[in-house]
């Protein structure tokens, strides 16, 4: 085989089966080949700023990052910490990392300094470039993390500077199976782990859900609602359209309706991917007369939380577009079950994609019977090795033989579909985006007058789970619920990102405990 390529052949059964050259860069498979394959000038993507790239623009400024880093002397291997909004910049950075053998890691922007300082000293990163948009937590973060990056910069500075670098570099020497870039994926203690991805990993899920389930085709523009630092966000606004020779359209500002129906009437997407609270806004702001055209969408997605039936249906009849709803995660790297374009049942997952496996065990480690919920595990070829520096976390969900422990707890019904039934911790999905109550307790306990406090999962009308808050207030403080109450959004909304805030608050007198002090959640649930 040519080096650093992918040859691709079917199984009937089981899908495309890939296989990779030695060496191998996944670079160049993504960005380079295009050129060879004639889509130089192709616009690879464009940004509601006015920013358009092709194919030929995009490789040199790989390049030109690529190169950039090795003048900093960043080796193959160092991390690369990346707080970057959704823009042309974004690729250039992850891809001229990767070209070079170093490891991007891209992280979420919604995040406060406290957060960014765990990862500069978990990860040890070389460099940490971030957009102007961040600076105040970033700078913050730097000052308050112990290890020194050696490497600080500025979004347009580093830009500019690689601006002068040369436009050709040759591909670090990687195997398919070597480390590539990693993702943060929130713990329930509240400290971020990184999943350590490897060089192939994308091209399975471009191949096996993008290209084999979604149809993703190089005539496609795509738009994601949720940002690349998200590995859903990763796959469908730059993987996926990468892979298959088309175009992204990309949006820095925060995902309302508003702005995705804008996107909508200016870009005319073919695939539009969204996550469940956004479906219900966007339905809610329709109802109220907002325009949205969705004559140019093949295909819509929904993943991060569990779609409601109802939001599958009013979307169906107001916008005349399925959306295809799919469970995938960080250490997944993507979608791994799915609803499809030739099969679809709301309120259930779908099923297996072809190349991943999936297994349903019960509290002895044995497969349930058929129809009985367990634990979700699932193998295939794009999973996370492991977690950095965390050998014990990665023991519970790394598991022998490829398998992968999903937390979550699932069962099949009569169709052969598979329907979510909840976590076995007690984390919250809100907006798609993981909530540890854990992390939510600890920073309202830190409040003078907050005594304990509990966090909760509770549904909304649309059937969207949001934190709901049990507090008891420190012994002699006056101030009356509705007082204390806007005092602690307030301090929530200072220290901890914005998805975050409790929606509903209780002042309370005690809180259910277990005999070991524990607070019973499930109580409060009830
Ligand atoms: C939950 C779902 C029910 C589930 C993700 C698509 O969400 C993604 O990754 P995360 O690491 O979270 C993973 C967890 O989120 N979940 C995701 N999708 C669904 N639950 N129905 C769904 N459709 O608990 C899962 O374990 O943030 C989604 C692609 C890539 C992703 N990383």
């Amino acid at each position: 085989m040519e080096p650093h390529t992918v040859s691709i052949t079917r199984e009937a059964a089981n899908g495309a089966k890939l296989t990779f050259s030695t060496p191998f860069n996944v670079a160049v498979p993504f960005i380079d080949r295009h050129l060879a394959e004639g889509r130089s000038k192709k616009t690879a993507i464009q940004t509601t700023t006015g920013v358009s790239v092709s194919y030929a623009a995009l490789a040199d400024r790989v390049n030109q990052f690529g190169n950039l880093l090795k003048e900093a002397s960043v080796q193959p291997g160092h991390r690369l910490l990346m707080v970057v909004k959704d823009c042309a910049e974004f690729f250039y950075i992850f891809w001229g990392a990767i070209k070079a053998g170093v490891i991007p890691v891209p992280l979420n922007t919604l995040l406060k300094a406290k957060d960014y300082a765990y990862m500069i000293d978990d990860s040890a990163a070389a460099g940490i470039v971030w957009s102007p948009e961040y600076d105040r937590e970033v700078l913050a973060a730097l000052e308050q993390a112990e290890h020194h990056i050696a490497n600080q910069w500025r979004q347009d500075d580093v830009i500019a500077m690689s601006a002068a670098a040369n436009t050709a570099l040759k591909p670090h020497p990687a195997s398919a199976d070597d480390d590539c870039f990693w993702l943060y994926s929130s713990g329930s203690t509240g400290f971020p782990k990184g999943a350590v991805h490897r060089h192939r990993n994308m091209v399975v899920t471009s191949q096996q859900y993008g290209v084999d389930v979604l149809g993703v085709r190089e005539d496609d523009v795509c738009f994601s609602a949720a940002k690349l630092f998200f590995a859903y966000g990763l796959g469908n606004g730059m993987t996926f359209p990468l892979w298959a020779g088309a175009s992204t359209v990309l949006a820095a500002d925060r995902p309302t309706p508003g702005m995705t129906f804008d996107v909508f009437s200016r870009f005319r997407p073919t695939l539009y991917f969204g996550v469940p609270t956004l479906y219900a806004a966007q339905l809610a702001a329709i109802d109220t007369g907002a325009a949205c055209d969705m004559r140019s969408v093949r295909w819509c997605v929904s993943a991060g939380e569990a779609l409601p039936a109802d939001i599958f249906r009013r979307w169906k009849e107001k916008t005349g577009t399925t959306i295809l709803d799919g469970i995938g995660s960080t250490e997944a790297l993507h979608i791994f079950i799915s609803n499809r374009p030739d099969l679809q049942k709301p309120a259930t997952s779908g099923k297996v994609i072809p190349g991943y496996e999936a297994r349903i065990l019960n509290e002895h480690g044995s497969p349930v019977a058929k129809g009985e919920a367990g634990a979700l595990q699932i193998r295939g070829s794009s999973t996370a090795r492991i977690y950095w520096n965390k050998p014990e976390k990665t023991d519970e969900t790394m598991l022998p033989e490829g398998w992968l422990n999903t937390g979550d707890i699932y069962r099949v019904d009569e169709d052969g579909c598979y329907v979510y039934e909840g976590r076995f911790d007690d984390m919250m999905k809100v907006g798609g985006i993981w909530t540890s109550p854990v992390e939510i307790e600890a920073c309202l306990v830190d409040h003078p007058k907050v005594l304990e406090a509990a966090i909760v999962g509770r549904k909304d009308n649309a059937g969207l789970v949001k934190p709901e808050a049990w507090i008891i207030r420190a012994n002699g403080v006056k101030e009356s619920d509705a007082e204390l109450q806007v005092e602690l959004y307030d301090h929530v909304k200072t220290f901890l990102a914005p998805y975050k805030y409790p929606r509903w608050w209780h002042f309370v007198e005690e809180l259910p405990k277990t005999a070991t002090g524990k607070i019973q959640r499930f109580r409060l649930r009830q």
